[in-house]
């Protein structure tokens, strides 16, 4: 239930853990029906090494991130819980994706959770002025509509300017993505 939810998050937000074993990402969506758009915030993790939470009682060492379907509209304590416990929780950065027009998740959660750094998908092509139109001294970070792989990378950006060790993993995977271009562009000529 919503309930047993809220409890978790709170409690986990109690609970005194070493950063080693928190969730470093949180990513958001407003519906299950999200998790296709959304399932590439995932993929550039996992892509870079990032292990995901499943069991809070048993928590991955390392980079991890945990995944959960909140909505603005029709769970906003659900919403509050997560975006108010999320600093306690160790949460260092938010994927938030919504669709629909009026795709509040995002910027909403930008707004409670400030100053954790939110990166908003719109999962719709009609959700982007709602998610990127923030009033001034309530930023959200946004990538395009649908591109949730690049919220993946986005957040692992930000944990980057801390972190050589990461920093060189996001550019080892440029690196595959640039020879990825070079592949096929050689293939255009044989
Ligand atoms: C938004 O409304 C969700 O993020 C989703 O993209 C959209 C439609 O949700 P469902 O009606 O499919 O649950 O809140």
């Amino acid at each position: 239930t919503v309930t047993d939810l809220v409890e978790l998050f709170e409690s986990e937000a109690a609970r005194d853990r070493p950063s080693e074993q928190t969730p470093d990402v949180g990513i958001i969506m407003g519906s299950d029906s999200d998790l296709d758009v959304m399932a590439g915030a995932h993929d550039a993790l996992v892509d870079l090494g990032f292990a995901e939470v499943t069991d809070y009682d048993d928590p991955p060492e390392g980079y991890s991130f945990e995944s959960w379907v909140v909505s603005a509209h029709r769970t906003p304590d659900l919403m509050y819980a997560y975006a108010e416990t999320a600093a306690d929780r160790g949460l260092d950065v938010i994927i938030a994706g919504a669709g629909g027009k009026s795709a509040d998740l995002p910027n909403m959660t930008a707004s409670l959770a400030y100053p954790i750094p939110v990166v908003g998908v719109p999962v719709q092509e009609k959700s982007v002025d709602s998610v990127i139109g923030m009033p001034t001294g309530a930023p959200i970070t946004a990538v395009d509509a649908g591109k949730s792989y690049n919220a993946g990378l986005s957040a692992a950006q930000f944990l980057a300017t801390g972190d050589d060790e990461l920093a060189q993993r996001l550019r080892d995977l440029h690196a595959d993505q640039s020879e990825g271009v070079a592949d096929v562009s050689r293939e255009l000529h044989e």
